[in-house]
């Protein structure tokens, strides 16, 4: 298949002024009759062509009269009128073979759809681009007892069920709902009054598991209001959780559908980390009806558009609910395990890519997560006002709008008279910037000299240098702050900033609260980063001084041998006795950098890496922490208890977090005894997972982990913690094995993405596991992918980025990962998905 390219988008020439979708459900043979009515775009004249994938037309006709157009596998053209006409056409589909989940598909027995990007096209024959918005009537007729889709209710009597969405929007924000399901119900009074009806859809007997998500939906709603000024605008917002799903959630307007990992949340099932992954996403999703609801992207290219505003914004809102530093230091964490890998290596891509083969392989950490960084640099470089002036003028001017990145900088511009066209260069430029300090004290002037640059990416050999939002502080010798945080602006490839007015050389924090996404070099010393972690007043930077100072002395411990450093160990220790920190920020201080990031490292610093020697190098330093840290580690496991029921919010989550931190070095000096305790008496999922997980850790724990299939058995959402803990936590010369067995299980049902995901993510997570010597994780991987790319190639195509790391590692390794990848390319019926992605890490 040819690329599509940003370049050549030309707006469709007709507007669609209604739509009328009937749906007369059948698993084998759902029938979709359509009637839409269409005007020419006298700015814009074009052909008509309507996308069409899967689709038995039974007939059509134009103004009541029966037409024949032709039909291709993807597109249906026909001679139209020259004036506003009347499309009319049957299709029959067949929800029970569409095992790829995008269109109209069938879950458990229930009928439900996923059109994002481009699913619409496989319900019925239709201009299925983000830039056609139109108000949609729909009428389902089935005997099932629940029957939705978007906006609000119309008449419904026995047999059928009719909604209204008086909004007009794209066809990838259509969806359709039927089948056995209970609602959890709440309402809602937006601030002007307004009475909006809220649901949770569920399967019987999930019921119990709705609260969280609904108070976490109502939150989203109050904060939306408060902060950016936006209200809900239907009667009701539905919520339906789908065991099936390829993605987390989706925002279909006013009828959201989520995977149920991302929705249904209980003590007993859930952990801390799944409460706040769904507050998170329940809030993105909501957010998400403004911004890319009612404002949305013009074409797929612009897809940041609406998710990095709709990231950065749930990102705030968790930061608000929680705690601002734990939510920016985890946010790092994501990016540079998610975002950073990508953008090394060869799937690189700008935050607004320019051509692709397959827009579903685009829905990327780049887009998403980097996405929503630049918005932050945007907001640190205009200041917080003028962000709210500029995103009050972009809701204003573009409500009802199909928007480019374009769009959203002139607001900007508008806003402030600021000229943003250097700032363009993060939508246009992929790549993370290296970012470079040195520092000179010269006649009581205090100088930092950085310098930029951006490491070549596919396409892209030369980049220019961008605006890059720098946050300093400066700390005197004793630890006191000098000049509290105040952000530079750099804009060369080369540039200085001097302090004056200084009685000392003092101590500069770089990058404080991560004001922008790059990777920071700066010379420095064990003295400086054990004051930082004492002293910094910014959390981000306490909390990076010392991830820092444990990337570098891991390098040391894998490059030369060095042993673990008391001065690392003690700065720690230090943070772990500290009663004034956050328990939350505590743990995260106690954590290191992730294997795939010492391997980036490494390989950026001339070595090619060894995942096993990496791993080993982990393990001694963690088992130097425990044994440095004996003392007080049973005073932490001791405080960290908690009375009475579990509570999810971020206090009491924070105090489990440290406490199983704690319990995990503890696991290193008594051979998993607490661990098992813990096991044994955990009345909560965070306690019982992480025992186990401690124990499968030291190569323990088979008899729980018996123990806990028996108990949760019957829980899918629950069974995926424990298909994926097997295989995260083993030991790098059993993962693939372990793996293997894993996927003879007879609960191994690997059409559902989350079983699937379980298994397999987990195993290219392990990355001394995955890369284990041999290549049978590489094998058996390679071979599912191929499995299941032929019946979900988008959940194929997301998976098969574990190799993308894969010209990092020596020659052994390279050849075994090419030849899997090649095998995979060879494959005569590979999806387009799985192909561009193969092809893409091949070249
Ligand atoms: N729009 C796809 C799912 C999400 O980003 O919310
Ligand atoms: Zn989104």
């Amino acid at each position: 298949p040819q690329p599509v390219y940003l370049r050549d988008y030309r707006p469709f020439g007709y507007h669609v002024d209604e739509v009328h979708l009937t749906f007369r459900l059948d698993p084998g043979a759902t029938r979709v009759i359509a009637r839409i009515r269409f005007s020419p775009n006298r700015d814009a004249p074009g052909p008509f062509v309507l996308d069409g994938e899967g689709l038995d037309l039974k007939w059509a006709r134009i103004d009541g009269a029966a037409i024949y157009p032709e039909v291709t596998e993807t597109s249906l053209t026909c001679e139209v009128p020259d004036a506003p006409f009347t499309w009319e056409a049957e299709v029959e589909i067949d929800p029970a073979a569409n095992t790829a989940l995008e269109g109209l598909y069938l879950s458990n027995g229930m009928f439900c759809t996923q059109c994002e990007a481009e699913g619409f096209r496989r319900i019925t024959y239709y201009p299925d681009r983000p830039d056609v918005m139109a108000p949609f009537s729909v009428r389902i007729e089935s005997d099932l007892p629940v029957m939705l889709s978007n906006g609000n209710p119309g008449a419904a009597g026995e047999g059928f069920a009719e909604w209204h969405d008086p909004w007009p929007k794209p066809a990838y924000l259509f969806a359709l709902v039927a089948g056995d399901l209970v609602a959890y119900p709440d309402r809602f009074t937006t601030r002007s009054g307004r009475d909006v009806a809220l649901n949770i859809w569920v399967r019987p007997g999930d019921e119990g598991k709705c609260a969280w998500g609904m108070e976490a939906l109502k939150a989203s709603m109050r904060w939306d209001e408060e902060v950016y000024g936006r209200e809900y605008d239907l009667e009701v917002f539905n919520i339906v959780a789908v065991d099936d799903f390829n993605m987390g959630a989706m925002e279909n307007k006013g009828l959201n559908i989520f995977n149920s990992s991302c929705v249904l949340a209980s003590a007993d099932t859930s952990t801390d980390a799944d409460f706040e992954r769904i507050e998170a996403i329940i809030a993105h999703e909501y957010f998400h009806n403004w911004t890319g609801n009612r404002i949305t992207c013009r074409d797929w290219f612009q897809l940041c558009l609406k998710e990095g505003l709709t990231v950065f914004r749930d990102q705030q809102f968790t930061g608000d609910m929680r705690s601002h530093a734990v939510k920016r230091i985890d946010d790092a964490i994501t990016l540079r395990a998610r975002q950073f890998r990508e953008d090394n290596g060869p799937l690189a891509h700008p935050v607004r890519p320019e051509s692709f083969v397959e827009i579903n392989n685009f829905y990327t950490a780049t887009v998403y997560e980097k996405g929503a960084e630049v918005i932050g640099m945007l907001k640190r470089l205009v200041g917080d006002a003028a962000y709210s002036k500029a995103l009050a003028l972009y809701f204003d001017r573009h409500d009802g709008q199909a928007c480019t990145i374009e769009d959203w900088l002139k607001v900007f511009e508008d806003t402030t008279g600021r000229d943003l066209s250097q700032f363009k260069h993060w939508y246009s430029q992929a790549g993370t910037p290296r970012l470079s300090v040195t520092e000179e004290w010269r006649d009581g002037v205090f100088h930092l000299h950085f310098e930029q640059h951006t490491p070549p990416t596919p396409g892209q050999p030369d980049k220019a240098p961008q605006v890059i939002p720098i946050a300093v502080g400066l700390l005197n010798p004793n630890g006191d702050e000098v000049l509290p945080t105040r952000v530079l602006e750099m804009t060369e490839a080369k540039q200085s900033f001097a302090f004056e007015g200084l009685a000392t050389r003092p101590v500069a924090s770089v990058l404080r609260d991560f004001s922008a996404p790059v990777i920071l070099s700066q010379e420095t010393d064990n003295a400086t980063r054990a004051l930082l972690m004492a002293h910094d007043t910014d959390p981000f930077n306490k909390w990076e001084a010392g991830r820092a100072f444990a990337k570098d002395l891991l390098c040391r411990m894998v490059t030369d041998g060095a042993p673990p450093e008391s001065a690392y160990l003690d700065a720690v220790l230090a943070m772990l006795r500290d009663e004034g920190l956050d328990p939350a920020f505590r743990a995260l201080a106690l954590g290191l950098p992730s294997q795939d990031d010492l391997a980036q490292t490494l390989y950026e610093r001339g070595h090619t890496p060894d995942p096993l020697a990496i791993h080993d190098a982990v393990e001694t330093l963690v088992q130097a922490m425990a044994q440095h840290m004996q003392d007080t580690l049973p005073r932490i496991l001791a405080d960290m208890v908690q009375d009475g029921p579990f509570r999810p919010d971020a206090a009491s989550a924070g105090k489990r977090s440290l406490g199983n931190a704690a319990l995990a070095l503890v696991s290193r000096l008594d051979g998993g005894k607490a661990a098992a305790a813990q096991f044994a008496s955990a009345d909560n999922m965070t306690q019982q997972l992480a025992a186990l997980a401690c124990l499968l850790t030291i190569g323990k724990g088979d008899a729980q982990a018996r123990a806990f299939r028996d108990q949760w058995q019957h829980d899918r959402l629950v069974m995926n913690k424990w298909f994926g803990l097997q295989v995260a936590r083993a030991a790098p010369d059993r993962a693939a094995d372990i793996a293997e067995k894993l996927t003879r299980d007879p609960d191994f049902t690997w059409k559902n993405p989350n079983r699937f995901r379980a298994v397999f993510g987990s195993l290219s997570a392990n990355a001394a596991g995955f890369h284990a010597p041999g290549g049978k994780g590489y094998g058996l991987l390679g071979d599912w992918l191929g499995k299941l790319d032929a019946v979900n190639p988008q959940t194929a195509a997301r998976v098969s980025t574990a190799f993308e790391t894969w010209r990092r590692y020596d020659a052994d390794r390279q050849a075994q990962i090419r030849a899997v990848l090649e095998t995979l390319a060879a494959k005569p019926d590979l999806s387009r998905d799985t192909a561009e992605m193969v092809q893409r890490m091949l070249e």
